[in-house]
């Protein structure tokens, strides 16, 4: 889904989050563990306050497994906790509830003080878009189940679905817009589809994407397609590609469209490799 976000929509949206964020005790920020600084809201400081707050390294699989330990380590410096997930296949779950356990203590004792016994732990998920937010919700409650319904005396739109370790989960997440201020960060965006494919047309974003690549590590493109790299140019680069996989038009000529979709595509699914494309500073 791809939303065209204006300064009245952001007000909106910041608005209904922050309505929810009163009616849970932890909140989970969802990010892109290949984009991590560029798939993170740029206000979503200002909007969480200080409510705990659990980032969620989605996609983590789709990562580079040291670049995930590196940006882990960097919000844990920030004593931002974090924990690496791939919802896609159900890793990193059980830490997501553990860790909820624990960065809610604080709130759970007030509340047993006060004589609520046992009441659940309930949590929201934010994100942009395309950072696997239903995903999660899914495989979250996968494993537990049913939706709780409606609850008395919380806004009617509101559905609570159960998840392991007796929390609950609001089945709607915020959805978040991204930071569009930055030409890299787009560029991250658009390589990773969380935007749509209209930032570039599909052509000029398989160009980048390859430089890009080539720039992290030539063995990325030369073992995918089984080409060299040295010395060409991304032009030449998609040309060999585009002929190795048949993407001709009449004439001979290549079909640009079709490489540059199938590299994007392969480079989103993961196929190119696990590739982080940005590290901390
Ligand atoms: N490999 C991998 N793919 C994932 C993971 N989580 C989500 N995806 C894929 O990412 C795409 C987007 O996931 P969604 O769950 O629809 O994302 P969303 O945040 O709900 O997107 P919007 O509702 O459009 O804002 C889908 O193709 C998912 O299959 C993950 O951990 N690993
Ligand atoms: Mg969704």
């Amino acid at each position: 889904m791809n939303i065209n976000w204006y300064p009245g929509h952001m007000k909106k949206t910041k608005e209904s989050i922050k309505k929810n964020l009163s009616l849970v005790d932890i909140v989970y920020e969802i990010i892109d563990a290949r984009i991590p600084y560029s798939s993170r809201n740029p206000d979503v400081d200002g909007i969480l306050g200080n409510k705990p707050r659990l980032i969620i390294m989605n996609k983590s699989d789709l990562a580079d497994a040291e670049s995930n330990k590196i940006w882990k380590s960097y919000f844990e410096q920030k004593k931002i906790p974090v924990v690496n997930v791939d919802s896609l296949n159900n890793k990193g779950l059980d830490q997501v509830i553990n860790m909820s356990y624990v960065l809610t203590e604080e709130k759970r004792k007030a509340l047993e003080n006060r004589g609520v016994k046992n009441r659940p732990i309930r949590a929201m998920i934010i994100g942009i878009p395309n950072v696997g937010k239903s995903t999660l919700i899914n495989s979250l409650s996968k494993r537990k189940g049913a939706k709780v319904g409606n609850r008395p005396g919380v806004t009617k739109a509101n559905q609570w679905i159960k998840i392991k370790g007796d929390l609950e989960l609001l089945d709607t997440p915020g959805i978040l817009w991204p930071k569009f201020e930055d030409k890299e960060v787009g560029l991250n965006l658009a390589f990773t589809g969380a935007i749509k494919d209209e930032l570039l047309d599909i052509e000029s974003l398989s160009f980048e994407l390859v430089k890009r690549l080539n720039l992290i590590s030539t063995k990325f493109i030369e073992n995918r397609y089984n080409i060299s790299v040295e010395d060409k140019s991304p032009y030449d680069i998609i040309v060999e590609i585009g002929t190795k996989r048949g993407c001709i038009i009449r004439g001979g000529e290549i079909d640009f469209n079709k490489v540059s979709n199938i590299i994007l595509d392969e480079y989103r699914k993961g196929v190119i490799g696990r590739i982080t494309l940005e590290l901390p500073n």
